[in-house]
Parts: structure tokens; sequence; C-alpha cells
């Protein structure tokens, strides 16, 4: 349901441009200072990268799911680390309160979301609850007026930059499971509330996780997530189901990019006197990646479209998310095949794409807890 064709087309030419021209060639700088240079996040703000799914009634893009995936598409074209800043602010760290949210809790979070005033975090994981999110432990208390919390929250994303975090804590201890789950938004720099140290990564560098922990954190009773006591799991989910979209087409755009190293250096390397390209086992791996990606590209577009449609793409967004991120692996595996002995140097972006892409396996729900999705859906479906 694109709105308004014209504007789309410029907006994405404009993204392609500041990608290529502007994020491309300072990879390197990102990757060895582990940080996203000051000026670049400023020109993200700029171009309002920060809030694309908020509505623009809160000052945000407002971009329907379909224009969403195609701005991911070109963002995923360079170092993952750069849409990392701003992947929490339009994703976990703002639908909580765009899908859940009191009229209250929006006025008063999202405009500062959208323009990246502040980033926005979401705490789920903890040392001990991965893929069974609603077995947490972290607590929340009643007492008077506020809620104090108490736990640890791990591989929080963007937490060291975080203004604001959603914080998933068990508000009724007598239940078991996701019935007891609340989230509670919790602004950074609140007494109790404290960072670990920066956790050392595979890759991603620029991108950052750390431990978030709670110590008699105290948050107003009005902090919890639409009001709503126990709803907190229901909103987690809700909020995954839509990120692993936007994660599938970012592994989407990171395919095309190491398509396209791997396609330039195939035809500049020779061996046996011609370009490697001109070779049908190198011209196999290309021929692969580039029908995995085009298959990536053809489901993550079906599925936002749907999805603006109104229908329940939460199967379909979980199979997205699984093909995607394994589709990626394979396409960075061939790309450092082609590369051969230069694949394995840091010299050469592969090595690094290699390292980096291996996360979209794991986070937002491993490729496993996507299967699982999948085929309890199907069975669900089936009985109903
Ligand atoms: N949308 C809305 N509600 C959902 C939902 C969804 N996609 N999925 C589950 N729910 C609801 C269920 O309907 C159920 O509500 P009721 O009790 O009212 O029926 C409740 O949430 C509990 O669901 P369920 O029983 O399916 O929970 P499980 O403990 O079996 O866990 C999985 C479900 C494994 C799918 C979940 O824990 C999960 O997604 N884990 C991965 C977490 C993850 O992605 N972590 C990554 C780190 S965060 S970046």
């Amino acid at each position: 349901m694109i709105r308004d064709r014209e504007t789309l087309d410029a907006f994405l030419t404009q993204i392609a441009r500041f990608v290529r021209e502007t994020l491309v060639p300072r990879e390197n700088e990102m990757a060895e200072t582990d940080a996203v240079p000051a000026d670049i996040v400023a020109t993200m703000r700029g171009l309002g990268l920060f809030g694309m799914s908020i509505p623009e009634a809160f000052g945000g893009l407002g971009l329907t799911m379909e224009e969403e995936v195609l701005v991911a598409f070109e963002l995923g074209r360079t170092s993952p680390a750069f849409r990392s800043l701003l992947g929490t602010n339009n994703g976990i760290g703002s639908q909580g309160i765009v899908m859940d949210g009191t009229p209250a809790q929006k006025q008063r979070w999202l405009p500062r979301l959208a323009s990246g005033e502040i980033v926005g975090s979401f705490a789920l994981t903890e040392p001990d609850v991965g893929s069974d999110a609603a077995s947490l432990k972290t607590s929340a208390r009643r007492d008077g007026d506020h809620w104090v919390l108490n736990g640890t929250k791990r591989y929080i994303t963007n937490a060291p930059e975080a203004g604001l975090f959603t914080v998933f804590a068990r508000s009724e201890p007598d239940k078991k499971g996701a019935a007891g789950v609340s989230a509670f938004l919790v602004e950074g720099g609140t007494p109790g509330l404290r960072l670990g140290t920066l956790d050392r990564k595979m890759g991603q560098r620029g991108a950052h996780t750390c431990d978030v922990i709670l110590e008699d954190c105290r948050v107003p009773a009005d902090a919890i997530i639409g009001g709503r006591q126990g709803e907190g799991f229901r909103t987690a989910m809700k909020v995954l189901d839509r990120g692993r979209l936007h994660i599938s087409a970012v592994c989407v755009g990171v395919a095309h990019r190491l398509i396209d190293d791997a396609l330039r250096f195939a035809l500049e390397r020779k061996q046996f006197g011609q370009p490697i390209a001109e070779f049908q086992l190198i011209q196999a791996m290309l021929a692969d990646s580039r029908t995995e990606a085009l298959a990536g590209r053809s489901m993550v577009l079906e599925t936002a479209r749907r999805k603006d449609d109104g229908a329940d793409v939460a199967t379909d967004a979980a199979c997205c998310k699984l093909f995607c991120a394994e589709m990626v692996g394979r396409v960075a595996d061939r790309a450092v095949q082609i590369h051969g002995g230069a694949g394995y140097m840091q010299d050469y972006a592969v090595e690094r794409f290699y390292r980096d892409v291996r996360l979209f396996r794991i986070y937002e729900g491993t490729s496993q807890i996507q299967q699982l999705v999948i085929a309890r859906n199907m069975i669900r479906d089936a009985k109903a």
C-alpha cells in the first residue's frame, strides 16, 4: 500500500545515495572505532530514519510496512551496525508503545524516539532466559504508587546509548509463564538502573550491547505499557513479529551488497589467464546467491504488503526471518569463497560481513524459534 510512489522513490534514491556515498566509505572507520560517527548520527536524524515506523502524528515518517522494508533493503547494503543504531527506535524499542501504549505514553515518548533525540532499547533476555522468554525472572513488586524492579537483562542492544528501556518483568509472582509478565517503560538514568560493561562481540562493531541491571529500580505505576498488567508478553511477541520482517529485509539488503562485492572481485581477479567470473564453478555460486536473494526479497515484499492489508502475518514473518537470515549466511559464505584467500583478510569487506551476518540467525528469535513458531501456528490453524 504505497501511498505516494513519487515521494517514496525520491526518498529511496536519497537513502541509496546516503548509503553509497556516506556510509560505505566509513565502514572501516566505524569498525575500528567501534562507534557510529557523530556526524552520521546527525544525518540519520535529519533524514528521519529514527522514526520510520512511528506515526506522523508523533513526528515519525509513518511508513507502511512495504515502504519500511524497501528502505531496509537499501540500508542493508552497508555494515549492519549503522542500521542497528536506528533499528531499535523503529522496532523493538518503540513498537510496544506504538501498538499498546496509552495516549500519554505515546505523547511522552514517541516524538523523542522519532527524532532520534533518545534511543529506545528492548530488555527481554536475561542470563538464564533466552528463547524461553516467558520464563523471565526479573521481578516487579508493587509499592504504593510505584513498581520496584529487580533483575538482570543480558545482551541488550543499544543499552549503552538508550534513553528509554522497555523492561519485561514478572509483576505477578504467583503466575508462571507469560501471564504474569508486564512491560515497563524505564527512563535512562533512573536510580537503580545501571549498565554492565560493553559486551565483546564476534562482529557488528559499532553496535553495542551490554547487561542492564535493575536494583530496587522504582518506576511510577503508569510506566506499565498500556496500563495493563500481565499483557507484557503478548506485547513482546507482537513487537517481535513485526521486527522479524524488518530484520529479514536487512538480510536481503546485505545479501545484495555481498553479491555486488563478490561479482566485482570475480570480474577483476584473474586466474588461469582469465577473470574468475568466467569459470562455471564461480558462476554457480554467484547465480545461487542472486537467486536466493531474489527469493528473500520477494517473500519479504509479499508479507509486508499482506501486513499492510491487515492480514495476520505472524507465521509468514517467521518464515521470512528463517529464510532470509539463513540465506544471507550462505551468501556471505560464498562471497568469502569467491574472494579466496583475500576473503579471509580484513582488507576486504566480506571478511567483516561474514562475521556481522552471523547474528541474524540468532537475535530477534533464533532460526530454531522461527521453525517452532511456524510449525506451531500451522498445527494450530489445522486444528481450528
Ligand atoms: N502475537 C500475539 N500474542 C502472542 C504471540 C504473537 N505472535 N505469540 C504468543 N502470543 C500469546 C499467546 O496467545 C499466549 O496468550 P494467551 O495465554 O492469552 O493464550 C501467550 O502469548 C503465551 O504464548 P505461548 O504459550 O505461545 O508462549 P511460549 O512460552 O510457548 O513461547 C515462543 C512462545 C517460544 C514463541 C516465545 O517465547 C518466543 O518467541 N521466544 C523467542 C524470544 C526471542 O525472540 N528472543 C529474542 C531476544 S529479544 S530481541
